[in-house]
């Protein structure tokens, strides 16, 4: 028998667009016990026009512009928090205290400060939280995970991530504003770091483990910009680039970089790992393909003697990948919005199933102390322990 969760949704942005295509889609791709219903989406008073054309576009029966009283009503099961970074922690708090299963955007919050205090009330609550770091259900990205489980790296030596973007280079960029806010360190917490890192930080220590500690460098090569919403000029306080070395408690090192002025790259986020026995790596701007470079034999840790021995790349669309049997024929590709919906798909299975989804708010607090240690580091030229 389907059951219905009622979604009510805060904030109607880029990903409130990713995650209500998500609850869409989800129950024509995987069987499950629940349902997603658009039952309401949050918006400002002063961005009305926008809600309601939001709300028309993803079929939400009904619109709010206080959020808190869409958290009070009883006709929403789950609360989805998609509004800009600040907003994280009090609307987490309030849908914990009102009893609602949580889904909350990546980074999770401003701060540890601010994360311990949600993780502190989701489980007070005791109810079923994701953070959504969507990356990790690249049906080539789940595959490299798995291709480290079954021993195919072998001891692990080096594991390097890049994520890279360039729409930031021209001074002209304002800050601020609804679209460019992830730029205003009042209202996104960090740079590139929470915005990017994040997701490279939770991939790796998905994949690799624990970071054990770091230490790093950030820049900001644009010192002042416009803000949208005054048109003064105001100073830049995000990190437009950050870099930072890790030392794992595998005992491999890690290399990180991130920035938005890399001329030619839009959503440039690779992870390779090289270990004794083989290497994989993945990049997002060809986000069907695994590479995997096979030295050793995982069950012997022989070496395999093959003058064809090189990189293998994998397109990754076969019903034995990670959830592609749920989509089309082999061969045929899904994309990013996939990502999103392959997540729902597996948080709405750990609701049927009373297990606790990865990453939770607990997992996702990791990725913010790490966060939090790269941005102390870079302040204080020194190895922060995490
Ligand atoms: C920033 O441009 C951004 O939208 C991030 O906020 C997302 O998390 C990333 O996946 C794509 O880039």
């Amino acid at each position: 028998m389907t059951k219905t969760i009622n979604v009510g949704l805060l904030g109607c942005g880029f990903m409130g667009r990713t995650h209500s295509n998500a609850y869409s889609q989800v129950n024509h791709f995987f069987e499950l016990e629940y349902k997603p219903v658009l039952k309401a989406c949050y918006g400002r008073e002063q961005d009305l026009e926008v809600l309601k054309k939001f709300q028309k576009m993803w079929g939400y029966e009904s619109i709010e512009t206080d959020w808190k009283k869409l958290i009070a009503r009883n006709d929403i099961d789950l609360i989805d928090v998609v509004a800009p970074n600040f907003l994280h922690h009090d609307m987490v708090i309030a849908a914990a205290e009102a009893g609602k299963i949580i889904v909350c955007e990546k980074p999770m919050a401003m701060s540890l400060n601010e994360a311990e205090k949600m993780v502190a009330a989701v489980e007070k609550a005791g109810v079923a939280n994701m953070v959504m770091f969507n990356y990790r259900r690249v049906p080539a990205v789940s595959l490299f995970k798995q291709v480290v489980e079954e021993g195919r790296i072998g001891k692990p030596f080096h594991y390097r991530a890049v994520y890279n973007q360039d729409y930031t280079i021209s001074q002209k960029v304002p800050q601020g504003g609804s679209a460019l806010w992830r730029l205003d360190a009042k209202i996104a917490g960090s740079g590139v770091t929470g915005d990017l890192l994040a997701h490279s930080i939770d991939t790796a220590e998905w994949i690799n483990g624990p970071i054990k500690k770091v230490v790093a460098y950030t820049e900001i090569f644009i010192k002042e910009r416009p803000h949208a919403e005054t048109g003064k000029m105001e100073p830049i306080t995000i990190d437009d680039a950050c870099m930072f070395l890790a030392i794992f408690e595998n005992g491999s090192i890690g290399t990180f970089e991130s920035t938005r002025y890399a001329r030619g790259r839009k959503n440039y986020s690779s992870m390779e790992l090289n270990g004794e026995r083989g290497a994989a790596y993945f990049n997002l701007e060809e986000p069907e393909y695994l590479q995997f470079f096979r030295y050793a034999d995982p069950d012997t840790g022989n070496k395999i003697e093959d003058h064809l021995t090189g990189w293998q790349k994998i397109l990754v669309t076969n019903g034995e990948h990670p959830y592609m049997s749920k989509y089309w024929v082999p061969g045929t590709t899904i994309g990013y919005e996939h990502t999103f919906i392959n997540a729902m798909s597996d948080f709405l299975k750990s609701i049927e199933d009373g297990t606790q989804f990865q990453p939770n708010f607990r997992t996702a607090m990791r990725t913010q102390k790490v966060c939090d240690a790269v941005i102390q580091s870079a302040k204080e030229g020194r190895w922060i322990e995490i």
